[in-house]
């Protein structure tokens, strides 16, 4: 029973010298919440998420304008599915939180009158501001893509604006 005890206190004692060694090699996995516990997969290489988006309204403030945060990481957007209301200014205030991947949020409806994009660089925050016409529900997506590698849109960085 004593030596399980004991076990318990080194598996415990390892973890946390594991944990602070990663954070000396590379303090923005903390800060990222991107692998944290200084596994081997390459920051930004976190699989996309697959539960289903929660609707969130953006709500109007006493400036008559739609606000809301966003979230981009490496590689989704919270939320994923936004509803605001058509013919009201928008302003989304888009926080990359990935330490290393610079993202964007774009929407190509043109034909909708809906033509938005904005980047923003790992680390930063940007605002973005539009003011949807026409009701529907539109995608939103990171048009980035590093090299040969997929698409952040293919890897799961996509959301839907549903404008009421
Ligand atoms: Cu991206």
């Amino acid at each position: 029973m004593q030596q399980a005890g004991k076990n318990i206190l080194h598996t415990m004692l390892w973890l946390a010298s594991a944990v602070t060694f990663s954070f000396l090699i590379n303090p923005h996995a903390a800060a990222g919440g991107q692998n944290p516990y200084g596994g081997t997969a390459a920051p930004d290489e976190k699989p996309a998420t697959s539960a289903a988006a929660a609707p969130v309204t953006a709500e109007t403030g006493s400036d008559g304008v739609q606000h809301l945060a966003i979230t981009l990481d490496s590689y989704s957007f919270s939320p994923a599915y936004i509803i605001v209301q058509a013919g009201k200014p928008v302003e989304f205030t888009l926080k990359n939180v990935s330490s290393v991947a610079p993202h964007s949020f774009k929407i190509d409806a043109p034909a909708d009158g809906l033509n938005v994009y904005q980047e923003v660089e790992a680390g930063k925050s940007a605002t973005l501001t539009f003011t949807p016409a026409k009701p529907g529900v539109y995608e939103y997506y990171c048009d980035k893509k590093l090299a040969f590698f997929p698409s952040h849109r293919k890897k799961g960085m996509v959301g839907k604006l549903e404008v009421k």
